[in-house]
């Protein structure tokens, strides 16, 4: 058996993609910039820095910026999208994903949270799954994002588990990528094309299935 599942947040475990973009849109439009939902799909799994970034680009008269400035902005985005997160209980878990996380603990499994969020405590603690996780990685931490392997190789470390003993669940592409790169078991939840590059995927967190995944793992370890 596997020694660890790795998953990440948004879109895995819960939806906070919406709430971002209400944040991110807010934000926005006090800056007299648009952007729409179409816009939001790159913004997904990027971290707050750098979506800022990506938003600021849309307007010319933004470009040269001073750091503080743009802390500021961030920060100023973040309590937007904290004020919503208020809203969020148990019932925004996913589908699956309780009866999942409870699967893996009653077979002696260890979960990590691997999200680029660094509001990701407070939202386990909402969704009241907190307990399920015995370490929850800190993305301030690290010195790359996603598709860069550390922040799951930054979890296996922590549990003292070898990378190829552990299983990766992602919804973003270059996540999958992450997975890929630690030599971790990359199990990818969304459309088949975009997470072509995972070992196996499920159409949505419904088919999160403990017995199927824990059998494409072995056959992929022989
Ligand atoms: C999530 C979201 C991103 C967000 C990032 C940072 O990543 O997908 O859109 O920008 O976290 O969030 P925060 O501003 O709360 O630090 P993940 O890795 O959970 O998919
Ligand atoms: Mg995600």
């Amino acid at each position: 058996n596997p020694k660890a599942f790795i998953f990440d947040l948004d879109g895995v475990i819960t939806d906070t993609a919406e709430f971002h973009y209400q944040a991110w849109k807010q934000l926005a439009e006090e800056l007299g910039i648009h952007i729409d939902r179409e816009f939001n799909e790159q913004l997904k799994g990027i971290s707050r820095m750098d979506s800022l970034d990506r938003i600021l680009a849309l307007d010319s008269s933004y470009q040269s910026l001073a750091a503080e400035e743009k802390e500021g902005l961030a920060t100023k985005k973040n309590e937007h999208y904290k004020q919503l997160m208020q809203a969020i209980t148990p019932e925004h878990i996913l589908p699956g994903i309780k009866d999942f996380l409870d699967t893996i603990k009653s077979n002696k499994i260890e979960i990590a949270l691997a999200s680029a969020s660094k509001n990701a405590p407070m939202i386990l603690e909402q969704l009241q799954l907190s307990d399920y996780f015995r370490y929850i990685v800190d993305p301030a931490k690290l010195s790359n994002g996603k598709p860069d392997p550390e922040i799951f190789t930054t979890a296996a470390d922590f549990l003292s588990v070898d990378y190829s003993e552990c299983i990766g669940v992602e919804d973003a592409a270059s996540g999958v990528q992450a997975i890929n790169a630690a030599s971790m078991f990359s199990v990818g939840v969304g459309d088949k094309e975009v997470l072509a590059a995972a070992d196996m995927v499920v159409e949505d967190t419904t088919g999160l299935d403990f017995n199927k995944i824990i059998e494409a793992f072995r056959q992929a370890r022989n």
